[in-house]
């Protein structure tokens, strides 16, 4: 399983500090001078009116009722009853045990202050064998949040696949026709709560659905597959999006906003000189080709169509149409980023490799550089010009301590979002398309591989009692959505 010491958190926060605080961009954009009183000082961190802010959860991680209101199994379900695969056998069976206590979780949202939630639909819930029969049961559940939501005037916008996929479609992902059954459920759900909901997103990060699912096998259904294959499974991917997107518009019973989650891989250049700059676009476009790219481009670009050679995926005709279908915003998740130089390469470009001293959060994986946040947004729209961007994601675990009288200091959590959230400032002030932004998590859950050993929520969640409780971040947040300004 993963080991908690072997990762390299702590050793180096106090310079991660210092480093994420010197990258704060300038806040002088907007600034109106000379301050009166407090009321009408304009601190230069202001977001643009309208801006929405959010909190992200997904259904496996928090609604647990894993068995009840007819739900089928999903591939995380079998993936995390297989001894050795999650952290110490975590599975989902009972999470947050949000499918009961959502109300909860809808006071939680209200108390933060949020204009809108993002969540997941599981789909084993809506179709317990991934197609055929919808389940009544599994679609009330979906009613009762969202209205309880609406109620509350806290908008949702709804990720239709975050990874649990119902057990029962053969293949899985490797099949075409899992696609196809991600289509009829997309045009279900458009159908049953497109009067309520007003945004939807296909799919959540497609990279991690089909790379760690069927090639590196972290993942349910935890395979590991010849490459060939893999880039069969990735176009199956992107092609349930783009069907998708066309099920959702065609059944929507009036005006929605269609997007998705991606997890775009992130360049910063390592210096934001013009040379710097256009190796990091160029890096954008070229190491998210399978993906992002080819969803904005409506085709795999050469450079990926030759580093895959003779294991080209087959691609029928109209696939790319559908793949390309316009989008009302783009959505990404952000965390980490590479750096990337200039370079005399026939890529132009290269890729810095990390330097061991290089500062992380509580995290394997979480590297500490803000200004992702800023370039996730920017070399997006520089390449491709989305209608508008979301930050469906963004936040980090952290070594959460309960004391006794109920509260969490998490004042590392707390300097990564306020630093992540000023580079989306920036993006927003320079002009850039940028609407809203949503905290991962709302509140601790389960954490896929990881399982329960890594809290990434700013409420903390005591798994015994299942009882929420506002972190420092929590009350951060809010401080900073009733202001809307970095605090
Ligand atoms: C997001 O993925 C997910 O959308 C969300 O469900 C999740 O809870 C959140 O991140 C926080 O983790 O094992 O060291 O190789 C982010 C992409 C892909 C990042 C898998 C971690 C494993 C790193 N994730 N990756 S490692």
């Amino acid at each position: 399983m993963k080991d908690f010491t072997r990762r390299r958190f702590g050793q180096t926060v106090a310079a991660a500090a210092a480093l994420a605080g010197s990258s704060i961009p300038g806040f002088a954009f907007g600034q109106t001078g000379a301050a009166g009183s407090e009321a009408d000082h304009d601190s230069g961190r202001k977001f643009p009116d309208g801006f929405l802010w959010g909190c992200a959860t997904a259904a496996y991680q928090i609604e647990g009722g894993a068995k009840e209101g007819g739900r089928g199994p999903s591939v995380w379900d079998v993936f995390s009853h297989t001894p050795g695969k999650t952290h110490n056998g975590d599975t989902g069976d009972v999470a947050d045990d949000s499918y009961h206590l959502y109300k909860e979780d809808v006071r939680l949202l209200k108390n933060l202050g949020v204009q809108t939630y993002r969540m997941s639909i599981s789909w084993p819930r809506i179709f317990p064998e991934g197609k055929g029969q919808p389940n009544p049961a599994g679609l009330d559940y979906y009613n009762r949040v969202v209205d309880e939501l609406l109620a509350n005037n806290i908008a949702p916008f709804v990720t239709l696949f975050h990874w649990d996929l119902p057990a029962a479609l053969p293949g899985g992902w490797q099949s075409r026709s899992t696609s196809l059954a991600f289509s009829d459920y997309a045009a279900y759900i458009a159908r049953q709560l497109s009067d309520r909901v007003k945004h939807f997103m296909t799919t959540n990060e497609i990279a991690c659905f089909t790379d760690l699912a069927y090639r590196d096998g972290s993942f349910a259904p935890g395979l590991k597959l010849p490459l060939k294959d893999v880039y069969q499974i990735r176009h199956h991917g992107i092609l349930a999006h783009g069907l998708g997107v066309q099920a959702i518009r065609a059944n929507a019973k009036g005006p929605v906003q269609v997007g998705l989650a991606e997890n775009a891989q992130v360049f910063v250049p390592v210096m934001e000189t013009e040379e710097h700059i256009r190796a990091a676009q160029r890096a954008t476009r070229v190491m998210n080709a399978p993906f992002l790219t080819a969803l904005m481009e409506g085709k795999y670009i050469d450079e990926y169509l030759h580093s895959i050679g003779s294991d080209e995926p087959r691609v029928e005709a109209g696939d790319f149409a559908a793949i390309a279908s316009p989008l009302d915003f783009v959505g990404d998740n952000v965390y980490i980023c590479n750096y990337v130089s200039a370079a005399g390469t026939p890529t132009g470009f290269e890729i810095e490799p990390w330097p061991s001293s290089y500062p992380r959060m509580y995290s394997r994986w979480i590297t500490i550089s803000p200004e992702c946040a800023y370039w996730a947004i920017r070399n997006v729209c520089d390449l491709w010009h989305p209608k508008a961007m979301f930050i469906t994601e963004n936040g980090t675990p952290s070594a959460d301590v309960l004391t006794a009288d109920g509260r969490v200091a998490d004042l590392d959590r707390v300097m990564y979002l306020r630093n992540h959230i000023a580079n989306v400032h920036r993006a927003a002030v320079e002009g850039y398309p940028i609407k809203g932004y949503f905290l991962w998590s709302l509140m601790d859950n389960f954490e896929w591989d990881d399982g329960y050993s890594t809290r990434c929520g700013i409420h903390y969640v005591d798994y015994k009692t299942l009882k929420r409780y506002p972190k420092l971040s929590a009350e951060w947040y809010r401080e900073l959505i009733k202001r809307n300004e970095v605090v």
